[in-house]
């Protein structure tokens, strides 16, 4: 499994990065190469800086770390919406490279430090000391700049700013943009030539992905007075959480770095508590994302529930709420798993084991979940979960996603997260 996965990583390395997907997905993004740094570790260290330092340098003036930055090398077409739709060099303050104007979940600052900690050198404090400016901005750019719902909280503008594009949370918040199917006749999509079109987004989702783009790009990427204009507005379990991790990563980064870490224990506090006041819902004891605009819980129970589990700080009465709903037949987390982590609730009727982020199971999720475990030491229930993702690889290879059943593999066959991730599993047993 090593060596396929190392061969999958090395296969994937594009000059500066690694694409998640050499068909689908042909450019870097942004939550893949924290991920991927994670693995490149455990067998190339220089790569896992480089990959993190090429993300960083297409940071925009702001802050914002782009969920894509285009390779120029590749013909128009290879990916859509490429950078003519994002026509990021017309906005403030976005760097030289073509980017994409969103973001996603902020994972880097945990993953440069698992980095460093895993092979500690001059190189790594000193890649550490060009990074932490960076992070701090990030963070600073989505605690100030996102907090659209005044609560502490960073509110994502697109589903894809979650990673978890097509997640059933997204449907009742979605359902208000307005968005026509027709929209996508202009358009040439990329993924439904790639992967099976019953697996991908419906073409009217597709509409909407394109719609609020369209609307955030009119404004040029800016965020002022986001609640009046802005068609989607929701605070997500998943980025918040990993908002706090990082500050959590942060204390630790500034202490090598020589920074204060205490005022990052401070926010890391404070958003932790945001967290629990905003999303967490006492009556079915879950954490849901909150739609800003409408001001309600979205009533769908994804993965992303069991997310702020990786927060080290989470209250107890949340953390027994996280494990009785991932331990429920809704997501069968067990010792002894017979069934690998889905990214929905098995029970809903909206379950869809084949469509993406609808009930496959992904590597990413079910690592985030593990981390969690083993932070809040359930040793017992980190090992069951770690045991059915070393079972899903061994069984069909370093697929993008897999049956929450069978565990046969969907999505792109050689996918860089799944690879780097099943590394780390492997190398910490
Ligand atoms: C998927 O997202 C892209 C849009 O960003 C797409 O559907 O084309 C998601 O799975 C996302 O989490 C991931 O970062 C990206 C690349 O692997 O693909």
């Amino acid at each position: 499994m090593r060596r396929l996965a190392l061969a999958t990583l090395d296969a994937n390395w594009e000059h500066d990065h690694t694409v998640p997907s050499r068909t689908l997905y042909p450019h870097q993004w942004s939550w893949d190469s924290a991920f991927i740094a994670v693995g490149l570790v455990h067998a190339r260290p220089d790569r896992a800086w480089r990959e993190l330092r090429t993300l960083f340098a297409a940071q925009w003036a702001d802050g914002r770390v782009p969920h894509i930055v285009f390779n120029p090398a590749l013909r128009a077409g290879a990916y859509f919406p490429g950078p003519e739709f994002w026509d990021s060099a017309r906005a403030d303050g976005a760097p030289a490279a073509a980017t994409s104007g969103i973001v996603q979940p902020p994972v880097h600052a945990p993953a440069a430090w698992l980095v460093h900690r895993r092979a500690p050198s001059e190189a790594s404090v000193a890649a550490l000391r060009w990074l932490y400016p960076r992070l701090v901005a990030q963070q600073r750019y989505l605690t100030e700049r996102r907090d659209a719902g005044g609560g502490g909280l960073a509110a994502i503008v697109h589903p894809w700013e979650s990673g978890l594009d097509n997640s059933p949370a997204w449907d009742a918040p979605l359902a208000a943009v307005p968005a026509d199917e027709a929209v996508m006749r202009a358009y040439r999509r990329h993924d439904t030539a790639h992967a099976d079109a019953a697996h991908r987004p419906t073409d009217l989702d597709y509409a909407r992905y394109v719609a609020l783009v369209t609307a955030y790009r009119a404004g040029r990427y800016q965020d002022e007075a986001l609640l009046g204009r802005h068609p989607f507005l929701v605070e997500c379990p998943l980025v918040n959480a990993a908002l706090g991790v990082s500050e959590q990563a942060l204390a630790r980064i500034a202490t090598v770095v020589g920074a204060d870490p205490g005022p990052h224990r401070d926010r890391a506090a404070r958003i932790t508590q945001a967290l629990v006041e905003r999303l967490f819902d006492p009556v079915t004891g879950t954490f849901r994302p909150r739609d800003v605009r409408a001001d309600r819980l979205v009533p769908a129970r994804t993965v992303l529930g069991l997310m702020p589990l990786i927060l080290p700080d989470l209250p107890p009465a949340q953390v027994r709420a996280v494990l009785a709903e991932a331990c429920s037949p809704r997501f069968g987390l067990a010792a002894r798993m017979d069934r690998p982590l889905p990214t929905h609730d098995r029970t809903a009727p909206d379950f869809e084991p084949l469509r993406y982020w609808r009930g496959p199971s992904w590597l990413n999720t079910s690592w985030l979940l593990w981390r969690g475990l083993r932070g809040h030491r359930r040793a017992d229930l980190a090992a069951g979960l770690r045991e059915s993702m070393l079972d899903l690889v061994d069984a069909a290879g370093c697929h993008e996603y897999f049956h929450p059943d069978t565990g046969a593999g969907l999505g792109s066959p050689a996918f860089s997260w799944t690879a780097a991730l099943v590394l780390d599993a492997l190398a910490e047993g």
